[in-house]
């Protein structure tokens, strides 16, 4: 039998008004050909408790769209039943949302001061060696990421809603000088974790920032880091596909209404 193909998206954001996944059924020429494909979360916006999610419309999809769907939390999808990280490639490929490179989780947000004091307040409840530990900072994140208070809906269209999100995403200033920062640190921040705590990883496969890109970590000698950013505007994203061995990431396109692979923008064999 021929090696599975695994493809792997971030930050789908489906249901979000500034997502331009509008309809699942977009994806359909991004599945075709794999065997499995991993959400790496934030596939949804589940952080306001009792608005609808669109999870259910999702799901279904993915459930008969072919390729068998793995799902990961991200911080805006912290209540799925699902895993906060998952290893493949005999973990050579380390795959996480990515908030757990970050003080904070986003400290860019307007919730970084209400993410700090809630992550401060779960510390306390935990042993420094516990705390070292990156399964129970991705637990500790999942639980401090639920029902943050004063959060935008962020499934609410037209122009006043419109007018009212551009506003927070520009003011104030500072947060553009923190999202910068997190975009410029990812490569050393991810790669330093997996060193120290997935030592097999020769890849990090994050999304989270919304920036899409493809680095060698600083001060890990072997290590590339992929951000596959979003299916929202500006940056768009990347995919990664995993077959016999291979490793490619490849551009997602959008066009006639549907997300298709686009260029390939980078290669690495992973036996070596
Ligand atoms: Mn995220």
């Amino acid at each position: 039998m021929a090696d599975p193909v695994i493809r792997i998206f971030s930050d789908l954001h489906f249901g979000d008004a500034r997502s331009r996944l509008g309809d699942p059924a977009m994806l359909a020429p991004l599945l075709q050909g794999a065997d499995e494909v991993v959400l790496n979360g934030d596939t949804v916006d589940t952080q306001i408790p009792g608005r609808p999610s669109g999870w259910e419309e999702i799901a279904e999809y993915l459930s008969r769209a072919g390729p068998r769907p793995t799902y990961l939390t991200g911080n805006h999808d912290p209540d799925l039943a699902a895993p906060a990280e998952l290893s493949l490639a005999d973990g050579r490929v380390w795959v996480t949302h990515g908030d757990v490179f970050y003080e904070a989780i986003a400290p860019w947000s307007h919730h970084a001061g209400d993410l700090r004091r809630r992550l401060a307040a779960l510390r306390a409840e935990v042993t420094e060696a516990d705390w070292a530990r990156v399964e129970t900072r991705l637990r500790l994140n999942r639980v401090a990421s639920l029902a943050l208070p004063g959060l935008l809906d962020v499934t609410r269209r037209g122009p006043a809603a419109k007018a009212a999100r551009l506003a927070r995403t520009l003011f104030p200033p500072t947060r553009i000088i923190a999202m910068v920062r997190a975009w410029r640190d990812t490569p050393a921040l991810a790669g330093a974790v997996a060193r120290a705590e997935r030592p097999a990883a020769r890849v990090v496969v994050l999304g989270h920032t919304h920036y899409p890109g493809v680095w060698n970590a600083p001060g890990a000698p072997g290590l590339t880091v992929i951000n596959t950013g979003s299916f929202s505007r500006p940056f768009g994203g990347l995919f990664v596909e995993l077959a016999g061995g291979r490793l490619q990431v490849r551009r997602i396109v959008e066009t006639r209404g549907e997300f298709r692979p686009g260029r390939l923008v980078a290669e690495r064999d992973l036996e070596n």
